[in-house]
């Protein structure tokens, strides 16, 4: 994966318990890496190890990193990298949803490299989205929940979220239900 992936959970690993923990998970990932260059893409193998290594360093399971790192992602790295892309995507949650399956097309304008996931969102209702989430990399749907939950943050909009299909456990791909409450409904 691109380097800002891995210079993200560098990121969340010193802020959650600082520079000796991500000295440990280095050495535990066997990645000799101290920066990450922003626009190179990554041997995904890499992201992986560094991820499954702060999974025992910081002692929580591996979901949990996963869901940490998608809001890190979106309120510290998109934020700080690339917080032009993320205004230009939504003023509000609804509209950053709506507008989500677009989202990478534009980076990929810029950076024919990336691979990334593929997003489809449909409105079901007023403060309702059910959003589909294919990738070709296994086991990244906390990250995508995390995402998601910073996304709702980032709107200051508290957000329920519902990951009913999942494709760990079989279906085609992994399905999430988001909903909050739509300040125009009576
Ligand atoms: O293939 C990749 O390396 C890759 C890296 C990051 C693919 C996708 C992403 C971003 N995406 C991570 C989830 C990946 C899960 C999966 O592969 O199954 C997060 C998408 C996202 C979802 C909700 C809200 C915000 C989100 O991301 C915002 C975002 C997305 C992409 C970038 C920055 C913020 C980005 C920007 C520039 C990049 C690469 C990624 O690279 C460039 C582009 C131009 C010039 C130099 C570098």
């Amino acid at each position: 994966m691109h380097g800002l992936v891995n210079k993200g959970l560098r990121d969340l690993v010193i802020d959650w318990r600082g520079p000796s923990a991500w000295s440990l998970v280095q050495e535990r990932a066997m990645v000799d890496e101290d920066y990450f260059i922003a626009n190179q893409a990554y041997d995904d193998a890499v992201t992986y190890r560094l991820v499954a290594a702060a999974a025992e360093v910081l002692g929580v399971e591996l979901t949990e990193v996963l869901q940490r790192f998608g809001e890190w992602w979106v309120l510290s790295t998109a934020k700080n990298h690339y917080g032009a892309l993320m205004h230009a995507h939504g003023r509000s949650l609804r509209e950053f949803l709506l507008n989500l399956p677009n989202l990478h097309t534009r980076v990929l304008a810029f950076f024919p490299d990336l691979r990334p996931p593929e997003f489809t969102s449909e409105e079901v209702s007023p403060g309702r989205f059910e959003l589909h989430y294919r990738s070709e990399r296994a086991g990244l749907a906390p990250f995508v929940l995390g995402l998601l939950q910073g996304l709702g943050k980032w709107f200051e909009t508290p957000v329920e979220i519902r990951h009913d299909l999942k494709r760990e456990q079989g279906a085609d791909h992994d399905v999430f239900q988001i909903a909050w409450k739509d300040s125009k409904k009576p």
